[in-house]
């Protein structure tokens, strides 16, 4: 049973994915708790979410389409971890690049003790070489901001998939809320470099990063100025 734990999942136009990796976790993971934080999507995500929940009792949509400017994907996974009454939160992408059986194992480390549990990309695939590029870049420029200012580090700082004692990521959140950047990506980078070095158990979980196989990425210029707000805030 994981009636302690709650899944946190952004969308945003994921109609061909949400489905799918709802399913996983309501069988694999009884008792789950799962929040959908949807930005508007103009497709048929919500519809697909609402009527999920209407049969399960243990998911949940929060619709942001009338939050206007305080959109974004580190802005919704706040919000999800906020909503929650649960011991621990996993933050997981809909468009099932991370497996979902994964989730087991973050849940297992957070159970066994860990603070925070990040699952790692062992190996992207499908990437062209200019995002490998730019990727290597800007995560070499991350752990070195973070090994200069002292702060918590792991082996894939940018990671999207990972899971948190709640009340810890609140009490961060609580004390540094402006540096967390609610247009961006990358929340757990913020989590880390508001998190001194050695103060919390970190653990990681390799795994294999697919390519999308539905759906777009939304990746990209804007998600890049972002970041670089992230490393100045
Ligand atoms: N709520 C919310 N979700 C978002 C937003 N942008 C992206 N998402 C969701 O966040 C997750 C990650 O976005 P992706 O577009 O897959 O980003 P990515 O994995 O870095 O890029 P790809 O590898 O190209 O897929 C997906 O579940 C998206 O639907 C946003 O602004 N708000
Ligand atoms: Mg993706």
């Amino acid at each position: 049973m994981y009636k302690e734990f709650s899944v946190i999942i952004p969308t945003l136009n994921e109609e061909g994915n949400i489905s799918i990796l709802i399913n996983r976790i309501l069988t694999s993971f009884k008792g789950m708790e799962i929040i959908v934080v949807d930005d508007g999507s103009s497709d048929r995500t919500k519809d697909i979410v609402r009527e999920l929940a209407r049969r399960h009792g243990r998911i949940m949509l929060i619709d942001r389409s009338m939050k206007g400017k305080e959109r974004g994907l580190t802005s919704s996974v706040i919000e999800g971890i906020l909503h929650t009454k649960r011991g621990f939160v996993i933050v997981i992408d809909a468009d099932l690049q991370h497996p979902p059986r994964v989730i087991g194992d973050i849940a297992r480390r957070l159970s066994d003790g860990s603070d925070l549990a990040v699952a790692v990309r062992e190996s992207v695939v499908g990437w062209k070489l200019y995002r490998r590029l730019i990727s290597r870049s800007l995560i070499r420029f991350g752990e070195f901001a973070l090994w200069v200012n002292g702060k918590a580090t792991c082996s894939d700082i940018f990671s999207g998939f990972f899971g948190v004692e709640r009340k810890l990521f609140e009490n961060t959140l609580k004390k540094n809320e402006r540096r967390f950047v609610g247009s961006g990506y990358k929340v757990l980078f913020d989590f880390l470099k508001c998190t001194e070095k050695r103060s919390i158990k970190i653990s990681e979980i390799p795994y294999r990063f697919n390519p999308r196989e539905r759906g777009a990425s939304k990746a990209g210029f804007r998600q890049g100025i972002a970041l670089i707000k992230s490393f100045l805030t």
